[in-house]
C-alpha cells in the first residue's frame, strides 16, 4: 500500500470510529448480572438485569424491608443508577455496595421515591462487585417491582 492510500484508510477508520462512538449507547454495567432477592412474588431476580423492559421481578406484597442484590461478576465503577419501576415502586430505599455479598454499605438513600423511571446520579462514582437495592417503604400496598436496574459509568 502506498502512503496516500494508507492515509486515506486511516482517515476512514478514524471517521467510522467517531460516528460509532457517537451512536453507541452507554454500556449498562448491570446487564447479565446474577440476581438474588429476599422474596419473589413475580418473575425472577435475574429479570431486572436481562436488558428487557417487559420482564420484571417483584417482591412479596406488604413486606418491608425487601431487597434485591446483583452480582456484577467483577468490580464495576458506576455513577448513574437507573431504576425502571413497574407500578409497585419504593418510596424509601437504600442503595448499597459490598465486597463479599454479605456485608453491605449504603452509598445512596432515597426518601421520596416516585417510581416510573428513576435516573439517579451519584455524588461520586461507586466501585463494587455486589449491588443491592434495599427497600424500606413501599409506595403502594404491593411489593417492590422492577423491570430493570441499570448501572452506567457516567
Ligand atoms: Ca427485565
Amino acid at each position: 500500500m502506498n502512503k496516500k492510500n494508507l492515509w486515506i484508510m486511516l482517515l476512514a477508520v478514524a471517521m467510522i470510529g467517531c460516528v460509532w462512538a457517537e451512536d453507541a449507547d452507554p454500556v449498562n454495567l448491570a446487564l447479565g448480572a446474577k440476581g438474588t432477592a429476599s422474596t419473589s412474588e413475580v418473575g425472577k431476580p435475574d429479570f431486572v438485569a436481562d436488558g428487557k423492559l417487559d420482564t420484571r421481578w417483584g417482591s412479596h406484597h406488604n413486606v418491608d424491608p425487601s431487597w434485591i442484590a446483583l452480582d456484577l461478576g467483577t468490580a464495576k465503577t458506576f455513577k448513574t443508577v437507573r431504576l425502571y419501576w413497574e407500578s409497585a415502586y419504593g418510596s424509601e430505599y437504600d442503595l448499597e455496595s459490598s465486597e463479599d455479598g454479605k456485608t453491605w454499605k449504603k452509598f445512596y438513600e432515597q426518601k421520596e421515591g416516585t417510581g416510573k423511571l428513576e435516573n439517579i446520579t451519584l455524588d461520586a462514582p461507586v466501585t463494587t462487585r455486589y449491588f443491592r437495592f434495599f427497600g424500606k417503604k413501599r409506595g403502594t400496598p404491593w411489593g417492590y417491582s422492577l423491570w430493570e436496574i441499570q448501572l452506567f459509568a457516567e
